[in-house]
Order: structure tokens, then C-alpha cells, then sequence
């Protein structure tokens, strides 16, 4: 059982090689994170270590504690990303070193707001010189994220001061909010190894949502499906691990040499692994020179480290203390969620030179100095999600590939990187405020925003416009026929969208499937409405034996060939089959006498029918095969009866 409250914490340390971060985490905790037979007999850190402190109120928290050294930096990156308090420690007899200063910078890029500092050593200095030491610390810590972290004399030595240290974090804690519902479950694999009698583990920090035993879970790049057969969170046995814990899980169905350091786990199908980063990106006030255009990097995100390159998409370089945004071309796969925190160094000698934030998941290369371009990354950069999900329908207007799409809350939210459920409460919201419009097309709930469906409306109103003018004596268009005269790269489901709001709108009206502007009439010159009734008169007349198309053409010329639809339309005639046509009249009282023949005489055979209307074959069949399709009659065997 979990006796523990346990927060959704991480704390971290950071510093300089051999200022302390080891013996203070011992000091505070008991725990001796220097595990490895290597870190002990060289007396340093190698890799990151792992303990937890039990605070007074009865909470646990984890703490990560990483090497110093400046080899080891990659190290200590992938512990940094996860931590959201630091104990960022200065040896008082040392004072101020390189790493000192380039972990500061990783914690400052990394934007770690919450922290102390531990001046350590303290038994090793006079007061003075311990002033003097404090001084240089608030200097380098002005305009960083720890700018206003208390400053902290320790001994771990006489033990001075770790007590103050306790208490100092539980008091930051208690203005950290890290649980972050706003997220789907995921998290950066730092270890991975086999308990026996339990086979693979993996461990690290849980990033977003939660995670429970029987969970399915999916392993990133890999994209292997495995499932939960445990959860531990600091020690202890529990049944679910929460955003801001650092967790291990036990799974069934992969041995653990299949999993690295930089893998990550999170639902089946919510990441999708990539090459391509856009980010903003920082370079370093004290980084040693600009940054250029497709310049050789190694990027650091979470537990991961990958070589690329960076492509500025606003300028040529990047200059010391200077912001842009860009996109990353990684020679490997990683995973990667909007907002996620990274670091870049120099590829040899490699050095911190930079970082910055995630801006989305994204496949494709971007064109460089395109101001649309730089627009929508500034929204994503903005970080605000009701900005963001608009962006994502303002950017949902054109077809892809040869499938019909609509956007659902699961797209929005992978593509956004929030939970569903926000995702859901986000569009709702739109909707409700008339932004984002929502139809049923098909069956399904399609969601656009206004501004395309007014766009597509406005279009739409244009083509019918053209199509009256062209079309006289038509009653509307086929919407397929119209759909295909608008734009071909536009998503269909869209037009359709556009369509049913113009319908509502009552600015359009649909007769017998054709779609015409509302206020269309179909309207006949004298001249045309006279050629028209003879026409009609003629089939009429004509009864079953109706002239042939070509006959009217031949006899009326050009004036007959157009009235034809507008008789077709106006139901004055109907076609049977191609260029065959009888008075709709002519069917109507055709339709009765074949009733009560049916009825009285029971069913007719194509010779009675042919008797019956006096008429030749080349009439009768059509006809019957007319009445057939029009579900009139059917035919059994060499007869027909009614249906
Ligand atoms: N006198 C004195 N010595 C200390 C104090 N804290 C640490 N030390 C010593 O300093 C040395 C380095 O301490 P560590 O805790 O291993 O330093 P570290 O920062 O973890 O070093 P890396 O992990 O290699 O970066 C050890 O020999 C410690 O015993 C202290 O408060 N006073
Ligand atoms: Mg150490």
C-alpha cells in the first residue's frame, strides 16, 4: 500500500562537478544515488541518480540528481527536462565554475522557475569570503529564471542549514502546480532494465495524464503495443501514476534490451514520431558565436539526444541572446508534443549554445522567409490554446489525398496536444460563440470555421449565378456537377457544409435534386413558350408513338432542342430511355388502363401489352422496362405484375 502522499514533484540538482549535489541529496534524504561500481571508485557522478525526500507533511518527492561534469552534460540533460524544482548548488570555496554557468543557462532555457540555491562547503570559508561568494551568485542569477531563488548556506559536513533547505522546499512546492490534466499520458524512458521474477521495467518521469496497471501502452519510435503489469512511484507499489511523478513501470510482451534511454511511452496512436521539429529556439547570450543557417547541432529533448540541423526560417543567423523561429531536420526519430522544452549544444566540441520550446508535430519542410509561415508558428508560439485550435480548423480547408476528412476532437487533440476532453470544451466553446460552425454531412458531425463556410458559400452563390446565366430554361444544377465546378482542392465536406448553411439560409432551394439561387424562375420568351407548346401538343397527340428526339431537332431546329429540358423539367414530358419521350399525360392514363388490366385479367404478358396500347415493340418494351424502374411494375419470368 501507498502510505505516502506523493507529490507530483520532481526536483532536480544541477551544478558544477564535485560542488556537492551528491552529498546534499545523502544529506537530505539518506539516499546515496551513486550507484554505479564506476561512480564510486572515481568519486563522481557518472549518470543520473535517483532518491526521494519525505517531507515533514507527510509528502514524498522524487529528486533526480545529476553528474557535473562537463562530459557528462548529455546526461544531465536528460534528467533537466523532467525537473520542475532545482537545487542548484555553488560551492562556497569554489565559487562560481564553467558548469556552473552552462547549467544555469539549461535551467534558465528550460524555463525551471522554482528553485533554491546551496551554497555548499560553508564549513571550508570564512563569512566573508561566503559574502563575497553570494554576491557572485546573485549577479549570474539576474535576468535568469532563478533570479529570485533563495541563497542557501550548507554544510553537509556540520549538517548547517539542511534543515533550512527542507523547509525552504516545502514551502516552493506548495506554489508549484504541476498536475497537468490538460495532457495524454506520456513518458521519456531514462532507464530500462530486467527485475527477475518481473521481467522488463522502464523508468522516468510521467509528463502528462496518467498511467494505470492493464493500461495498453504504446513504445515510441518503435511503436511496439505492450501492456502495464505494474507501476511504482518512488518505491512503492501503486495502481496508478500521475503527471509530475517520476514512475517505474513494469511491462509484459518486450524484453528490456529492446528499449533505450530516449524511447518514450504514451496511448497507442497519440504520437507520431518524426524527423522534423518547428520550434522557437534561444541562442545563449554567451554562446561564442552566431548561429547559421543549417548549421550541424545536436538536439536534447527529454531523454533523447539526435543529430540535425537547424534552418532559420526568418534570417540568415542567429546572434548571441537572440530569439527566432525554425525548424529542426533530426537524423533520427523522436517524439515530440507541442511545448516540449529542448537544448541544443555544438556538435564538436559540443557546448550548450542554446534551447527553446516546440511549437508542434509537423512532417513537412518548411519554405523559408514565408510570412504565413512565420504567422502561424508565432500563434503556436503563443502557447494559447483557443488561438491554437483555431489555427488548426483555419488550416483544415483543402483536400488531402483523395479522402474526404473531417476533423475530430482525437485529431485535434493530437495534433494540439491536449486532452480530448479539452479539446471538446475548446471547439464547444467556439461553436457556441459562432466561430466554428458545425453540420451533418453524411452522417457524420463536421466542424468548420466560419470564415471558410462563408467563403465556400459566397463561391458557391457565384457558380449558381453562372449557371443561371448560362442556363436559362434549366431548373438548377446536380450539387455533384456543382461541387466539381468549384474548387478540386478544396475538401469536399466543406462545399458540402457551405451548401446545407446556404439551404438554411433559404438562399438557395432544391427542386427535384437540382439546386437553384432561391429567387430563380425559370423564364420563356414568347417565342420559346411557342415552340414549347407545339412541341407538347405534338407528343400529345402522338400518344404511344411519340416522335423521335432527332425528328423534333430536324423539325424545330436549335429553338426545339432547347425547350426540350425545359418540357423534361416542367414534367409536361418524361423520358423513357434515351431520345425516347412520352406526354406525361400520355404515361399518366397508360399507368391506369395498366392497372385495371392487371387487376382484372391478372398479369400481361409484353404481346398482351402491346395489344393493349396498339403500339409496336420498339414502344412496348421501353415502356415496360420504364414502369419496372420507376417500381411500377416487375417482371416475373415472361410476365409483369404489379408492385
Ligand atoms: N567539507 C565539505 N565537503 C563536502 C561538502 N559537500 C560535499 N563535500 C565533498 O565534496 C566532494 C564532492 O561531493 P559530491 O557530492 O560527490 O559532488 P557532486 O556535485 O555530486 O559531484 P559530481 O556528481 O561528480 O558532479 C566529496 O568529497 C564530498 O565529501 C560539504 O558541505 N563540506
Ligand atoms: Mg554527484
Amino acid at each position: 500500500m501507498n502510505t505516502h502522499n506523493v507529490e507530483h514533484i520532481i526536483i532536480g540538482t544541477a551544478g558544477h562537478i564535485d560542488h556537492g549535489k551528491t552529498s546534499l541529496v545523502k544529506a537530505l534524504t539518506g539516499i546515496d544515488t551513486d550507484r554505479l561500481p564506476e561512480e564510486k571508485q572515481r568519486g563522481m557522478t557518472i549518470d543520473l541518480g535517483y532518491a526521494y525526500l519525505d517531507l515533514d507533511s507527510g509528502h514524498r518527492v522524487s529528486i533526480v540528481d545529476v553528474p557535473g561534469h562537463e562530459r557528462f552534460v548529455k546526461n544531465m540533460l536528460a534528467g533537466a527536462t523532467s525537473i520542475n524544482l532545482v537545487l542548484f548548488v555553488i560551492a562556497a570555496d569554489d565559487g562560481i565554475m564553467p558548469q556552473t554557468i552552462e547549467h544555469l543557462e539549461i535551467i534558465n532555457l528550460l524555463g525551471i522557475r522554482h528553485g533554491l540555491v546551496a551554497l555548499t562547503k560553508k564549513d571550508l570559508v570564512t563569512d566573508e569570503w561566503l559574502a563575497i561568494v553570494q554576491e557572485d551568485i546573485k549577479n549570474i542569477l539576474k535576468g535568469t529564471s532563478l533570479e529570485d531563488a533563495p541563497i542557501v548556506p550548507v554544510s553537509t559536513v556540520t549538517g548547517e542549514g539542511i534543515e533550512t533547505c527542507k523547509t525552504i522546499i516545502k514551502n516552493l512546492i506548495a506554489q508549484i502546480n504541476t498536475h497537468d490534466d490538460a495532457r495524454v499520458f506520456r513518458l521519456p524512458i531514462d532507464r530500462s532494465f530486467t527485475i527477475s521474477g518481473y521481467g522488463c521495467v522502464v523508468t522516468g518521469p510521467v509528463m502528462g495524464g496518467q498511467i494505470s496497471v492493464e493500461d495498453e501502452i504504446e513504445i515510441l519510435p518503435v511503436k511496439t503495443t505492450v501492456r502495464v503489469r505494474g507501476v511504482e512511484v518512488t518505491g512503492e507499489r501503486v495502481n496508478t501514476a500521475f503527471a509530475g511523478q517520476r514512475a517505474a513501470i513494469n511491462l509484459s510482451g518486450i524484453k528490456s534490451t529492446e528499449i533505450k534511454r530516449g524511447y518514450e511511452l504514451s496511448i497507442p496512436g497519440y504520437l507520431q514520431p518524426t524527423k522534423i521539429v518547428d520550434a522557437s529556439l534561444r541562442l545563449i547570450k554567451s554562446a561564442k558565436k552566431p548561429l547559421k543557417n543549417r548549421a550541424r547541432i545536436r538536439f536534447h529533448m527529454n531523454t533523447s539526444e539526435v543529430m540535425g540541423r537547424v534552418i532559420l526560417l526568418d534570417r540568415e543567423q542567429l546572434n548571441p541572446g537572440e530569439e527566432a523561429l525554425c525548424q529542426f531536420l533530426l537524423e533520427n526519430l523522436i517524439t515530440t508534443e507541442r511545448e516540449d522544452r529542448f537544448i541544443i549544444r555544438s556538435y564538436s566540441p559540443s557546448y550548450t549554445i542554446g534551447g527553446g520550446k516546440v511549437l508542434g508535430y509537423n512532417t513537412t519542410r518548411l519554405k523559408r522567409f514565408k510570412e504565413e509561415t512565420v504567422e502561424t508558428l508565432k500563434i503556436l508560439d503563443s502557447g494559447n490554446l483557443s488561438d491554437i485550435v483555431e489555427q488548426v480548423y483555419l488550416n483544415n480547408v483543402v483536400r488531402r489525398g483523395e479522402r474526404t476528412f473531417a476533423l475530430t476532437i482525437d485529431d485535434v487533440s493530437r495534433r494540439v496536444n491536449i486532452h480530448p476532453s479539452v479539446a471538446e470544451k475548446i471547439i464547444a466553446d467556439f461553436i457556441r460563440k459562432g466561430v466554428f460552425m458545425q453540420f451533418s454531412v453524411e452522417g457524420k458531425n463536421v466542424i468548420f470555421h466560419k470564415t471558410h463556410v462563408l467563403s465556400m458559400k459566397e463561391r458557391a452563390l457565384n457558380e449558381l449565378r453562372k449557371f443561371h446565366k448560362g442556363n436559362p430554361l434549366k431548373m438548377g444544377i446536380d450539387e455533384t456537377h456543382l461541387k466539381t465546378l468549384m474548387d478540386k482542392n478544396i475538401n469536399p465536406l466543406l462545399i458540402t457544409a457551405a451548401l446545407s448553411f446556404l439551404r438554411n439560409e433559404k438562399a438557395v432551394k432544391v427542386t427535384d435534386n437540382k439546386l437553384s439561387l432561391s429567387n430563380f424562375k425559370i423564364e420563356v420568351s414568347t417565342q420559346d413558350k411557342g415552340i414549347a407548346d407545339k412541341i407538347e401538343g405534338l407528343f400529345l397527340k402522338a400518344g404511344f408513338t411519340p416522335p423521335s428526339m432527332e425528328e423534333v431537332y430536324t423539325n424545330f431546329g436549335a429553338p426545339g432542342k432547347a425547350v426540350i429540358p425545359l418540357l423534361i423539367e416542367q414534367k409536361k414530358i418524361i423520358g423513357v430511355e434515351k431520345g425516347l419521350c412520352f406526354h406525361t399525360m400520355v404515361l399518366d392514363k397508360l399507368k391506369e388502363n395498366l392497372m385495371e388490366y392487371i387487376k382484372k385479367q391478372g398479369p400481361i404478358s409484353v404481346a398482351q401489352f402491346r395489344d393493349l396500347t396498339k403500339t409496336s415493340r420498339k414502344y412496348a418494351v421501353p415502356l415496360l422496362e420504364y414502369f419496372d424502374a420507376i417500381h411500377f411494375t416487375k417482371r416475373t419470368g415472361d410476365v409483369r405484375i404489379l408492385l
